[in-house]
């Protein structure tokens, strides 16, 4: 078990005024401590990071921005906005940085309300293969209210770049189709992306190009992933997947005409007041992450994910494209169990105390409630202190889960060696 004084006065302080919340708080904090933890964009933030999220600035209006606010008694949020856009701008190397996005999405809502019009159309990568439903999907705003049309991964087996993204193909498209905006960055993409590559497509058809790195941020702060600066004219991003933060999100740019219209469109366009406790919390995480120990758990993330892909391929099951550059990696179930389903592999992992997500393969013949594969990310156990010996442990629980097809006791007692190994490895504190 973890050892963290505040979190503990805090369960004592609900236990005695709000013994319903305080339960499930305790049953939660349980459930991380004795789980693996292979969700590929979540993480377990430290106790700065944490704590500084449960304080007085909760209690603030702060609309507007530093300087130019909506409510009187703003001076330490100014002070706190301004310490986590400096923070952001020196980690990701650019000139103008909005902390306030609540989200990944309302960073990318904002982005779409600043440069494209309704009915506009934007490229992106065809979204069952990698992409987010903020890139486009029929029933998010983005695809409902603009048109998007989409470049594909290459999907001939033979091509020495199989799985990865057709940067030919994506200029046809996006020359067919004159985009005002392209988009790359994805939620399950486990190579690394040409930046500099879309950028000379964007301007071969006077498109914007925005970079949505909210999976690799962490990678792309310590140089574990090439930056998208200076080739992306916008560059959005969540704070709380390999970047190691608080829920939130993160809009950047080094133009100043751009960095205008995004504020305006993020407040008033699209939030309210922002949530000044989170964006304090922001600037401590950005603050850890400025630090050379962020740097080498950014290498120790990336090694893990390649010996975990390397023990599961040993193990027979197919890594799409073959392996990993980053943190993530999409298991084909298919090659271990023609009949084994994403579906049933997330239900029987979690059973045994191992927590992954169901994940479309490129391709997938399966619909996305089902799937035929799983989205598996080293963030989170490389926080807790695996390391690359501990991935071949666990692709071997793993697979025993698979195996026994979910079978009751054999779940139940990985789930014990799963509980006995998370012992060893504590929460950050
Ligand atoms: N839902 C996130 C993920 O799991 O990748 C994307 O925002």
């Amino acid at each position: 078990m973890s050892h963290d004084p505040i979190a503990e006065s805090v369960q004592s302080l609900l236990s005695s005024r709000d013994p319903d919340a305080a339960s499930i708080l305790a049953a939660e904090a349980k459930r991380q401590e004795t789980t693996l933890e292979l969700i590929a964009s979540e993480n377990h933030v430290s106790a700065p990071v944490m704590h500084a999220m449960g304080t007085c600035l909760t209690n603030k209006y702060a609309e507007g921005y530093p300087g130019a606010r909506y409510y009187g008694g703003c001076v330490h949020h100014d002070d706190a906005e301004r310490l986590a856009q400096d923070r952001a701008k020196k980690l990701f190397g650019c000139k103008f940085a909005n902390v306030q996005p609540h989200s990944g999405a309302s960073a990318n809502a904002a982005a779409f309300l600043a440069l494209l019009s309704p009915g506009d159309t934007f490229a992106s990568l065809v979204l069952a293969d990698g992409g987010h439903l903020t890139h486009g999907l029929k029933v998010n705003m983005s695809g409902k209210w603009f048109n998007p049309v989409h470049y594909p991964l290459h999907y001939d087996e033979s091509h020495p770049e199989f799985e990865r993204i057709d940067y030919d193909e994506a200029e046809r498209v996006c020359l067919e189709h004159r985009p005002k905006l392209i988009m790359c960055g994805y939620s399950a993409y486990p190579r690394v992306i040409d930046f500099e590559r879309f950028r000379a497509i964007a301007d071969k058809c006077d498109a914007l190009l925005m970079a949505d790195i909210a999976h690799i941020a962490g990678l792309v702060a310590t140089g574990e992933h090439p930056s998208p600066f200076p080739h992306a004219h916008v560059v959005t991003t969540t704070t709380h997947k390999t970047l190691r933060g608080p829920r939130g999100g993160l809009i950047l740019t080094n133009d100043e005409d751009l960095s205008k219209k995004l504020n305006r469109a993020l407040f008033p366009g699209l939030q309210g007041g922002p949530l000044m406790h989170v964006i304090l919390s922001k600037a401590v995480a950005f603050g850890e992450a400025l630090k050379p120990a962020f740097k080498s758990y950014q290498k120790r993330t990336k090694a893990n994910a390649r010996a975990l892909a390397n023990a599961l391929i040993e193990r027979g099951y197919r890594i799409t494209s073959g392996g990993t550059d980053n943190h993530l990696m999409l298991v084909d179930l298919r090659t271990r169990d023609a009949e084994l389903t994403g579906a049933d592999a997330e239900t029987w992992l979690e059973s045994a105390g191992i927590i992954t997500n169901k994940n479309g393969i490129p391709q997938d013949p399966r619909p996305p409630r089902v799937t035929s594969g799983l989205r598996l990310g080293t963030p989170a156990l490389t926080t807790r202190g695996l390391k690359e010996a501990d991935m071949g442990v666990v692709a071997g629980f793993f697979d025993r889960v698979l195996a026994s097809k979910g079978d009751a006791a054999e779940c139940e007692k990985v789930r014990g060696e799963v509980a006995a190994m998370c012992e060893k490895f504590a929460m950050p504190g």
